[in-house]
């Protein structure tokens, strides 16, 4: 493989795409080694044909507000790769999405589903709409305007969409209700599904739950136990909430959460209160996170910055791509921090990554750390087509198990010569091999 070569054709093929390119050529440069060991994968241009998805659909969504003006946004699916499983991957909805944007998501989920040891592809999709300050049935209209086109590329045993930024409950129930309506069938075509029509219990905290059960594992790696470290959490949502909810559980404290507006640092951490009072935050729709500091005297909201400058132990960034930068990561590193465990999907830029790495400090990737949200989708299409429902603790006994597995898969291709476990390699190596060699075996299409 020639990275440098195979990423200058991607950029003439996909130019200005930087999401999309950043994520490939870390993977590419993380694999290139292991790569050219197995002949047949050059033999067979896996690299060249993993990067590009294998088809993109792109639609107008065209809706009524609540004051009956017309509204117009667009809605993507990208099906990126079906070798192992059929598509699977989240819908975001977020005034910043665009082709780059899903590309580099779908294509950081193939990887991470490999990683579940479940059968399942890699997809994204989603729309620019701005679910900030949208009535409830502004949402239900814009949902269901948009699966009147998304409902003809998916199915159960095609391409199962879930949600992402957002994308929650609610969104979930208006999708799948006229999905349901416009298929005239009943099957797990979406995950995240209310518990009274096929969803699966612990789907809503198992993306948290799943990335604190790795770190806690990362954490016994380095000798050292959850109990009693200060954690820095970015965001504020579903994913954000289910890590604060477990860690605190667990005897951390966590003393940051943000939002686009700023952060919030609370000395005292988290409690139950508190965590329940982000679903609130969340619900309210204005995706700010200041009401924080009015609610809970004895916090401080502080406008405009992130939460990497406050001194912590462990780092969850869990809001989105690139939070956190080169001289985030050194702020973070002078100040002491001993793990990284990145929950949002490419939350570290290329060069905190390298900072990380190159102070040894143990950096779990999103597509490792936060595979738990698909892992326990993967649970309900299983659980969908048996039509049975486990119980709380067997779904979350699974998550467990299958946090393990992959936290192993990370210390097997991840492990380097003087000890240091880069989680990041591990992953990627991981996840590529078990694609790649599917790929090899089902012949050149
Ligand atoms: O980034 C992700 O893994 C998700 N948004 C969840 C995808 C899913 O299909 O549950």
């Amino acid at each position: 493989m020639n990275v440098e070569k195979l990423m200058l054709e991607l950029e003439r093929r996909h130019p200005g795409e930087n999401e999309y390119l950043q994520a490939v050529r870390e993977v590419l440069t993380t694999v290139e080694e292991a790569y050219n060991r197995y002949p047949e994968f050059e033999a067979n241009r896996i690299a060249e044909r993993i990067v590009e998805p294998d088809r993109q659909f792109t639609f107008k969504v065209v809706w009524t507000d609540d004051r009956g003006d017309v509204q117009v946004n667009t809605g993507y699916r990208v099906q990126f790769n079906n070798a192992i499983g059929p598509y699977k991957g989240g819908l975001r909805f977020h005034p910043s999405v665009n082709p780059s944007i899903l590309k580099f998501l779908g294509f950081e989920q193939i990887f991470k589903n490999a990683l579940t040891t479940l059968p399942m592809g890699g997809a994204k999709g989603g729309s620019d709409f701005n679910p900030k300050g949208k009535s409830d049935r502004e949402v239900m209209r814009f949902c269901q305007a948009f699966m009147t086109e998304l409902w003809r590329h998916i199915g159960p045993e095609t391409d199962v969409p879930a949600g992402d930024i957002g994308v929650g409950a609610r969104e979930i129930g208006y999708l799948y209700g006229m999905y349901r309506k416009l298929a005239q069938e009943n099957t797990g075509v979406l995950t995240g599904k209310g518990m009274t029509y096929g969803g699966s219990l612990i789907r809503p905290e198992a993306t948290g739950f799943g990335a604190v059960y790795f770190l806690v594992q990362m954490l016994a790696e380095q000798g050292m136990e959850i109990r009693g470290q200060r954690i820095a959490i970015s965001g504020f949502g579903n994913v954000a909430w289910g890590a604060a909810k477990k860690a605190t559980e667990l005897g951390a404290k966590v003393v940051t959460i943000s939002g686009p507006d700023g952060y919030i640092y609370d000395e005292a951490g988290l409690d139950e209160e508190k965590i329940a009072y982000m679903l609130e935050l969340r619900a309210s729709n204005n995706d700010v996170v200041a009401p924080y500091a009015e609610q809970f005297p004895g916090s401080t909201f502080i406008a405009g910055r992130k939460p990497w400058e406050v001194a912590v132990d462990i780092a969850m960034p869990c809001a989105t791509q690139n939070e956190l930068s080169g001289e985030d990561a050194r702020q973070l590193l002078a100040n002491g921090v001993k793990v990284v465990a990145e929950v949002s999907n490419m939350g570290c830029r290329p060069e905190a990554i390298e900072a990380f790495i190159e102070a040894k400090i143990p950096y779990g990737p999103g597509k490792a750390v936060n595979a738990g949200g698909v892992a326990t989708s993967g649970l309900e299409m299983t659980q969908n087509s048996q039509k049975l429902n486990w119980t709380a603790e067997e779904v979350d006994a699974k998550l467990h198990q299958i946090m393990s597995s992959i936290h192993t898969a990370c210390i097997e291709y991840g492990t380097e010569a003087d000890g240091y476990i880069n989680y990041m390699k591990g992953a990627n190596i991981a996840g590529f091999m078990k694609v790649a060699k599917s790929m090899v075996e089902q012949g050149i299409l």
